[in-house]
């Protein structure tokens, strides 16, 4: 269960968050891709980039952080009532591309991690705490949904 306060403190730090999705999610995906290099195996259209500069320098991963990070928020403002923006992507996820829930884990781990270094000052224990319930949620959610398109994950 998760609280008003705690919706509150998430739905804060991502304010800041979208005031630059592109950054912010050209971010993500290259820490994701550093830290857990077995996600880069669902990414053919980004096998050429082997270097730090090579991603940093590519438009296409940066729109895809972007598209990422633009559905992660539209599921968060749901507060929970997400039904309908996670099925889509869900089955996507699920039948398309095939992407593991710890994979998933991965993303919510860096996500965290991203924001705590970036906004300390804004993101402390409580709310790291607070988005760490919300990504929880969205990926049980998202597990549950898997299991109805047949994807165990
Ligand atoms: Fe993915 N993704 N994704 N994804 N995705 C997405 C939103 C992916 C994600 C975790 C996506 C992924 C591999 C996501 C993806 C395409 C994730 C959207 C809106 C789209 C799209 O519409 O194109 C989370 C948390 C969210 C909100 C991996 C690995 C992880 C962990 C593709 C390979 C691939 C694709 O299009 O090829």
């Amino acid at each position: 269960e998760i609280s008003d306060q705690e919706w509150q403190r998430v739905l804060d730090i991502w304010g800041q968050v979208e005031t630059d999705l592109p950054t912010h999610g050209q971010e993500v995906i290259i820490r994701m891709f550093q830290s857990h290099p077995e996600t880069t195996v669902h990414f053919p259209k980004f096998k050429h980039l082997k270097t730090l500069d090579e991603m940093k320098s590519s438009e296409e991963l940066k729109k895809h952080g972007t598209t990422v990070l633009k559905a992660l928020g539209r599921i968060l403002k749901q507060k929970g009532q997400h039904e309908a923006e996670l099925k889509p992507l869900a089955q996507s996820h699920a039948t398309k591309h095939k992407i593991p829930i710890r994979h998933l884990e991965f993303i919510s781990e860096v996500i965290v991690a991203f924001f705590a270094d970036k906004y300390s000052a804004d993101f402390g224990a409580d709310s790291q705490a607070a988005m760490r319930k919300a990504l929880d949620m969205f990926r049980n959610d998202m597990a549950s949904k898997y299991k109805e398109f047949g994807f165990q994950g």
